[in-house]
């Protein structure tokens, strides 16, 4: 008797906290479409003035009419914030009425041995734990596993590289892959580590994943920005760039502080802004050493890969310009395919296209600097979900989130190896 009125008293505060409709004791994501000008102008005003964070679109500038908006909202600001909605008539609803109790569960276990068996890499890792994992997994496979030293970030963290060898091949050719570049995106340091895993585990077990490790060395950087990726799990779960201090405000977006057309349209010049796009190109450490990496690798690296979250999508350059790569079609090709994988083996959609048609424009990213550079195979893949979860992806999805990525990366992986291959020499 005393269980069922328990369970009873549970559902229906679970009920109460998904409606909203009881005092507010967590933080929460609503989601919010503006139908009009005026509620465009009120939601940016809301974004900017209250004590919120953009999930979706990554800044003020981005709202626009019938899109929807998602916003988060700490418990403090929550009823302030619903009242102003109220008041203009805004339509909302909750997405996520228990952000905290996510945020917890997605940092349970983060911090145990890494020896603990299979389930390691369905649970999300702090960055000591990840830096642990670095070491043994070179450690455990000495022949096919060596770590380097990029540079360091601007809180002096190492910024260490995997590289994946499991042949000495004369002349062979390797592709790029980079995690967490925006902090709070915690699925893609996730994913890293699982395409690692799954090299060392079905290297010949695999076809696929054994043709693509004969052909090509694979560089792996599981977090780009450890600073910022150290400061979710200890201070603020939302951080999305790196933490350089300027005069006012700290951190630069990493993925607007590249070469590529830096800080025009689509970035900001503001310190304080989530896509403040650093003092000059490569001001940030954490850049700076991946592009100066990339320039002296770039006659090996045919392929440039980068994981970002949240929206399911497949990006390839421009996304400085609504102008065409010079080779789109081959690159709209190989991300057709791609998601039509995803699409097939887990039934899930992925939208693809070039940067600037498919989202927005926004210059300075490292895929259209490293497409510049002559790394002509340039992908940003934004995982899971589309906003049920956001960036607060729950750890159970995981598995799935990195398998349908990694179907990508292979189609393209082996497209790559295909066209890239020398032609027969003729006698
Ligand atoms: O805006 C970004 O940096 C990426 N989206 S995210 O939500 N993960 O922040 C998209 C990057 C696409 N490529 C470039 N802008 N170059
Ligand atoms: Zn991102």
């Amino acid at each position: 008797m005393k269980t069922l009125l328990i369970l009873f008293v549970l559902m229906n505060l679970d009920t109460l906290l998904k409606t909203g409709h009881c005092i507010v004791t967590q933080d929460q994501v609503l989601s919010i479409t503006p139908t009009t000008q005026e509620q465009v102008d009120i939601l940016k005003n809301v974004s900017t003035q209250y004590e919120t964070v953009l999930w979706q679109p990554v800044s003020h500038h981005y709202i626009k009419e019938d899109t929807q908006v998602h916003l988060f909202v700490p418990a403090n600001s929550s009823s302030t914030v619903k009242d102003l909605l109220q008041r203009h008539s805004i339509t909302h609803h909750v997405l996520l009425a228990n952000a905290n109790e996510l945020i917890e569960m997605q940092m349970r276990n983060g911090s145990t041995d890494p020896r603990s068996g299979s389930t390691y890499y369905e649970r999300y890792h702090s960055l000591g734990d990840i830096y642990h994992w670095i070491n043994r997994t070179a450690q455990e496979n000495p022949d096919k596993v060596k770590i380097i030293l990029l540079g360091s970030s601007y809180e002096k963290r190492p910024l260490y590289a995997l590289k994946l060898t499991f042949n000495d091949r004369p002349n062979k050719k390797a592709m790029w892959i980079d995690c967490g570049i925006h902090a709070r995106e915690w699925i893609s340091p996730a994913f890293c580590l699982w395409f690692v895993q799954y090299s060392l585990g079905f290297y010949t077990f695999n076809s696929d994943i054994t043709s693509i490790l004969d052909n090509m060395d694979v560089y792996v950087l599981p977090v780009m920005n450890p600073d910022g990726y150290h400061y979710t799990w200890t201070s603020n779960r939302m951080w999305r760039k790196n933490r350089s201090v300027s005069n006012n405000c700290i951190g630069v977006d990493l993925n607007r502080n590249f070469d590529a057309n830096w800080c025009t349209e689509g970035a900001s010049d503001q310190p304080c802004s989530d896509i403040y796009c650093g003092a000059f190109p490569e001001s940030e450490p954490e850049s700076e050493a991946v592009a100066n990496f990339l320039r002296s690798h770039k006659d090996t690296v045919q392929l440039y890969l980068t994981i970002h979250s949240y929206s399911q999508m497949l990006l390839f350059p421009y996304s400085y310009t609504f102008d065409e790569a010079e080779n789109h079609n081959d690159l709209l090709e190989m991300a057709q395919e791609a998601t039509r994988k995803i699409r097939r083996y887990y039934q899930n959609t992925y939208k693809y296209g070039s940067g600037a048609k498919t989202i927005y424009l926004a210059p300075g990213g490292s895929d259209d600097w490293a497409y510049n550079l002559g790394i002509k195979y340039s992908f940003t893949f934004e995982l899971q979900d589309r906003g049920r979860y956001g960036f607060l992806l729950p750890p159970s999805f995981i598995p799935k989130a990195c398998n349908e990525a990694l179907i990508a990366v292979k189609t393209i992986a082996l497209k790559v190896i295909e066209k890239t291959k020398a032609p027969p020499q003729t006698v």
